[in-house]
């Protein structure tokens, strides 16, 4: 059965991203676990800037951690707060507990609110394979879920760290986790394999916070499907994004940011010094 009520559906945004943004036509290759990643998957993460692995997780380690979510957004811890919802919802007072659910689009910062979930970002095998992708010991900076309602927006391209305060040539992973299936259908990740090694790019206010749509290689655009359990890692600079959710179903994901130990801050000045297109007066 759909998880769109008729009256939630009245509500949900309508996406307007370009056609032709997004091609399903490549789909990346898996590794089977985190344990396989040794120095050929380091290399292939170093020349495309990506690396899918089958199953990173159990099973029992997604459920946990999908119902742990759900917990967070039913307000069962009440000292809480990072929970977005999707755009035009309207009152979210009146939503039952069910249309709370598949109207959130974001989670920010949970892992210190529950252990189901702080357990994936310190899996042994994860940080043992952040460390040889970072080339350094992790530290993880952000936490975040995707949780993409049905017929939930894009996530136009990006990089990830035209959004963070550290020093632009900091080793950056990022580290997508799926709780659902994640398909071509229902916005699964996409990659433009190899874009990190371009170095950092303007971004503009847009849709998003994002890289201007005609700047896109379409031509190299991976799509990446996963299972539940599997999981995504990608380079702070790797172009990004992932296509509206066209089904009736939330496809929900964990997110997590590592940086190498020790990094310090720099400013918003300084990161849009690099990335700040608009601010700059760049044409997109
Ligand atoms: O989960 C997604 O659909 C996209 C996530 C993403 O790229 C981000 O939040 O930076």
């Amino acid at each position: 059965m759909s998880q769109v009520s008729p009256a939630l559906e009245r509500e949900l945004p309508v996406d307007d991203h370009p056609a032709g943004l997004y091609s399903s036509s490549r789909v990346a290759e898996t590794v089977p676990c985190l344990s396989s990643i040794g120095e050929k998957e380091i290399d292939f993460f170093l020349e495309h800037g990506y690396l899918a692995v089958e199953r990173g997780f159990s099973l029992e380690a997604v459920q946990a951690a999908a119902a742990a979510v759900d917990d967070l957004i039913d307000g069962k811890r009440a000292d809480f707060r990072g929970v977005q919802f999707e755009a035009g919802l309207g009152d979210k007072a009146d939503l039952t507990r069910e249309q709370r659910r598949i109207g959130v689009r974001k989670l920010m910062s949970f892992t210190d609110y529950d252990d189901r979930l702080k357990v994936l970002a310190e899996n042994a095998d994860l940080l043992n394979a952040l460390d040889q992708l970072l080339g350094a010991a992790p530290d993880l900076f952000q936490d975040m879920a995707l949780l993409k309602p049905p017929r939930g927006r894009e996530k136009p391209w990006h990089q990830d760290c035209a959004f963070f305060n550290i020093p632009h040539d900091t080793p950056v992973v990022g580290v997508w986790i799926a709780l659902d299936k994640a398909t071509a259908s229902n916005g699964a990740m996409h990659v433009i394999t190899g874009s990190h090694r371009n170095g950092p790019e303007e971004h503009f206010k847009r849709r998003d916070w994002q890289l201007c749509d005609t700047e896109i290689d379409v031509a190299n655009d991976v799509v990446v499907p996963l299972e539940p359990g599997g999981v995504l890692f990608w380079h702070g600079l790797t172009h990004h994004g992932s296509p509206p959710n066209g089904t009736e179903f939330r496809r929900r994901a964990l997110q997590f940011h590592y940086r190498p130990h020790g990094v310090s801050e720099t400013s918003v000045k300084q990161r849009m010094d690099i990335f700040g297109g608009d601010v700059r007066g760049a044409e997109c």
